[in-house]
């Protein structure tokens, strides 16, 4: 396997044959069974690395009875208790700034993320020095597998602040020796500027959140500028779900023209695009296992599921040393199979994605409804205006949704826009719906990750 050692340090100069559609021909294509023996022998290293270095690790696992000598299978490795958000917090709150799962002195932390709500306590991100370096090198080699090569043109459009999805895309394409323009997202008026700058510069790839590419087709439809003109070859979001929501995938290529591609887990896990598609396998998500470990589990036991099974992913970190999460729950839902990708390379794949997170899931009289599946099917209505909410309302035990749409018709001609459009999302999602609608461009618009749901329940 090219370069496997732990701690990891890549050849900064090493680039792949230019006609390679892989960076690491052997460990992406090898026997997936071989694969996981390599990576069993190091979950073991980074957890002995982990429970020398911080004292969070050693009394979790202590508590559990366990150490890392003990991980000889992965149903043994399946026993480590997961960590969870709230942990970190608490260790945060008791270790500030970065918390007791930190491995590595403050000298050592090359940058500081965090978690970007605006509510409750935040958690701090502390990536080291050299982490920064392997992380370029991992993502450098996922967009060399989405086709983006030395020399392209990456434009930037998200957040550069405490978000890691913007800087991450940064500091992998600067890695691969493209040209990077960080040209952010969030500021007023930026995004008809960014549709100026990608008329202008026509980079080969893009990197958003999928409502925010969607929300530049829109602005660039009001600048007269067809986003095809743009010249993209690839388009790569992470984020939210949405890549691998079927119309939003297909509202994204049609306008832009280019090959949509879904990656991303989440910011503590950065690399965060170890879950990613490939040019050769556009759709769904690869889990590039000799990254990170990607298991998909029972969200009570956190086992993991046979392939073919819908589970919450649960993510371990193989290379990192500054802050490594072994067994970071997700909260996540998606499903997983093993099966042959057209592209050749023998990871695991999640094939619709990551569909939401289970707090989010809606539950309407037995029901369980994504907000997603209420997005995938209003892109597929005629005279929908692009935008909409899901109010979700408790009356009496009984929850109600309302989902409130725009449309492009003048009031006074819509009443069989709603009721078609009413009975139509109802049968799709298969419970009671309240539909009503309002006028195009009158929904707020996300500039980072859209926010859907107004959830009137005081308690769940
Ligand atoms: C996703 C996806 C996706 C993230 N499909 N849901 O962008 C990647 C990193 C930087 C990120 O967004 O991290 P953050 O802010 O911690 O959020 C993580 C959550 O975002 C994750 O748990 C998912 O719920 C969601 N997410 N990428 C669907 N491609």
């Amino acid at each position: 396997m090219e370069e496997w050692a732990f701690p990891t340090r890549y050849d900064q100069d090493y680039l792949p044959d230019p006609d390679s559609p892989y960076w690491f021909p052997v460990r992406e294509t090898m026997d997936p069974a071989e694969r996981d023996a390599a990576v069993l022998v190091r979950l073991r290293e980074v957890m002995e690395y982990a429970y020398a270095n911080s004292t969070f690790y050693k009394d979790k696992w202590d508590g559990a009875g366990l150490k890392p000598a003990d991980i000889t299978s992965f149903e043994a490795f399946e026993q480590v208790p997961v960590v969870t958000k709230a942990e970190m917090r608490e260790s945060q709150a008791n270790h500030p700034p970065f918390g007791d799962y930190t491995c590595v002195d403050r000298s050592e932390i090359h940058h500081i993320h965090g978690t970007s709500g605006t509510t409750g306590a935040p958690t701090a991100f502390a990536l080291g020095r050299r982490d920064w370096e392997v992380i370029a090198d991992n993502q450098a080699r996922i967009l060399w597998g989405m086709g983006v090569r030395p020399g392209d043109t990456v434009f930037v459009a998200a957040l550069f602040s405490l978000y890691l999805g913007s800087w991450g895309a940064m500091t992998a394409a600067e890695r691969l020796r493209c040209n990077v323009l960080p040209f952010g997202a969030g500021a007023h008026g930026m995004t008809a500027r960014a549709v100026n700058w990608l008329a202008r510069i026509k980079p080969a790839a893009f990197y958003a959140t999928p409502s925010y590419a969607l929300r530049l087709a829109e602005v660039a439809e009001k600048e007269k500028i067809d986003p095809r003109e743009f010249g993209l070859k690839v388009m790569f979001f992470s984020g939210e779900p949405g890549a691998s929501v079927p119309s939003v995938r297909k509202a994204i290529e049609d306008s832009f023209g280019a090959t949509v591609i879904d990656c991303g887990t989440m910011a503590e896990m950065t690399p965060f695009m170890s879950a990613s598609a490939t040019a050769g396998t556009p759709d769904g998500m690869l889990l590039w296992q000799d990254i990170v470990w990607h298991e998909v589990c029972d969200p009570d036991t956190f086992r993991t599921v046979p392939y073919g099974s819908e589970g919450t992913p649960v993510y371990t970190h193989l290379e990192r040393t500054s802050q490594p999460m072994i067994r970071l729950a997700s909260n996540d839902l998606t499903r997983w199979v093993l099966e042959d990708n057209p592209c050749g390379r023998t990871y695991p794949k999640l094939p619709d994605g990551v569909y939401g997170r289970i707090d989010d899931m809606i539950h309407i009289r037995g029901e369980n409804v994504y907000p997603t599946e209420v997005d995938n099917y209003l892109r597929t209505v005629e005279n929908y205006g692009g935008e909409h909410q899901i109010i979700v309302r408790r009356t009496g035990s009984m929850d109600e949704m309302i989902v409130r749409a725009e449309t492009t018709l003048p009031e006074g001609q819509r009443s069989d826009f709603e009721q078609n459009t009413g009975s139509g999302l109802q049968s799709f999602l298969g419970v009671r719906v309240t539909f009503e609608s309002v006028d195009a461009d009158t929904l707020e618009r996300a500039e980072h990750k859209s926010r859907r749901v107004v959830d009137e329940r005081t308690h769940r």
